[in-house]
C-alpha cells in the first residue's frame, strides 16, 4: 500500500478531489501553509494500493495542470499615479510524494 501526499493549490483543491472520489479514491485535505510563499494551499492524502498510484497520478496532473492566469496589477509611472495592466501569473501544478506504508489500521 501506498500514501500520496499532494500539494495543489487551494483553486485545483476541489477539483481533484471531487475527481479523485469519483474514481473510489480515499481523500482527506489538508489545509496546509507553503513554506516559501507563506499562502494556503491544500495537501491531498490519499491511501491506495500500489496498482493505483499512476491512476491517482494521472488525475492530479488532468486536474492541477500547469497554466496561466491573467490577473490585473498595478504599478506607479508617476509620483502619486498608478496604472493598472493586466499581467500573466503561472498557477496550478502539484508537488506529489509517494511514500510506502508499513501498516493500515481502521480501529
Ligand atoms: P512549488 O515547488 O510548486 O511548490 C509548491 C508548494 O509545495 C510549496 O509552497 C510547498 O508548500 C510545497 N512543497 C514543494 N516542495 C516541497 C518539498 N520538497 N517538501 C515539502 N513541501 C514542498 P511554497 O513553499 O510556498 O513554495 C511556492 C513556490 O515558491 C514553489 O513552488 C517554488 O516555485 C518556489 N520556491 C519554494 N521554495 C523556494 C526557495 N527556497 N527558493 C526559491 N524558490 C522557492
Amino acid at each position: 500500500m501506498k500514501l500520496i501526499l499532494a500539494i495543489v493549490s487551494n483553486d485545483d483543491a476541489s477539483s481533484v478531489s471531487s475527481a479523485l472520489t469519483k474514481e473510489n479514491f480515499s481523500v482527506t485535505r489538508l489545509a496546509t501553509t507553503g513554506g516559501f510563499l507563506r499562502a494556503g494551499n491544500t495537501t491531498i492524502i490519499i491511501g491506495t494500493e500500489d496498482d493505483n498510484v499512476p491512476k491517482a497520478l494521472d488525475i492530479i496532473g488532468t486536474e492541477c495542470k500547469k497554466r496561466t492566469e491573467i490577473v490585473p496589477s498595478s504599478a506607479s509611472y508617476d509620483i502619486g499615479r498608478y496604472a493598472s495592466f493586466p499581467i500573466e501569473v503561472p498557477v496550478g501544478g502539484a508537488t506529489v510524494f509517494v511514500v510506502d506504508v508499513e501498516q493500515f489500521h481502521k480501529l
